[in-house]
């Protein structure tokens, strides 16, 4: 009897999912984001960053990249951030939001603005944080010319934003999706006092609507509180 309580225990820790990461970098966040949405249980197993545990070879065989986040649910392994969020985004489409939409045209615009995320939108602020904020805590000078080249690059990124932001009230249509909500770690980073870069998202008058709704959004507020503490 007991034996059975153990292994029926035993079978419930081993399906709750795992999210390899660090609850403070921006890949994992997308995830946890995805998650907490879904109102979906998961346990945080902390990868240090910054003691390179990234790197070592435990961790290669869950992402042979060398990068966060991974995950683990029950037998299955996947890593790509925002492969993860539509694996989760489809598999609990029955709880919380519809991340996803309902009709193909629904779903072709999120994957539109995912990819324009993934493509335009991530590398220009992922390299202005990494020369602001990244490199100075690693003791090196971040690259001020080159941040105001990025900066300017995405400065015409966010005037389409803003174009879109006119016609609807999120990226993909009238409802919070996965596109609005990929975008959400890279614009905490950037609206943060260490990057400085808030004047970007407030002096345009729809994104920062859409910034502010989607960031009041209380699955954002708890991921945060966990963030900061
Ligand atoms: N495309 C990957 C990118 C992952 C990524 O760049 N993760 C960052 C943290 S946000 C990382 O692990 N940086 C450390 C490194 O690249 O060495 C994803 O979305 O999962």
């Amino acid at each position: 009897m007991s034996r059975d309580i153990i292994k029926q225990e035993y079978s419930f820790r081993k399906m709750v999912i795992k999210v390899y990461g660090s609850v403070r970098a921006a890949c994992p966040q997308r995830v946890m984001a995805c998650l907490i949405e879904k109102g979906v249980e998961f346990e945080i197993v902390h990868i240090d960053l910054d003691l390179g545990e990234h790197k070592k070879s435990e961790f290669l065989v869950r992402q042979p990249f060398g990068q966060v986040p991974a995950i683990e649910d029950g037998d299955f392994q996947l890593f790509e951030s925002r492969a993860i969020v539509r694996y989760y985004a489809a598999k609990y489409a029955d709880r919380g939001p519809n991340l996803i939409g309902t009709t193909l045209e629904e779903k072709a615009l999120i994957d539109q603005w995912l990819e324009v995320e993934a493509h335009n939108f991530n590398d220009l602020v992922y390299n202005i944080v990494l020369q602001l904020i990244i490199l100075p805590r690693m003791g090196q000078r971040g690259d001020l010319a080159l941040v105001h080249s990025l900066e300017q690059k995405l400065e015409k990124v966010l005037n389409v934003y803003e174009e879109r932001l006119s016609k609807s009230s999120y990226l993909a249509g009238d409802s919070f999706t996965l596109a609005d909500l990929s975008h959400m770690p890279a614009i905490r980073y950037l609206t943060s006092e260490a990057a400085g870069m808030g004047h970007l998202i407030k002096d345009k008058k729809n994104v920062n609507a859409w910034w502010e709704k989607i960031s009041s959004r209380p699955a954002w507020k708890k991921l945060i509180s966990l963030a900061d503490c």
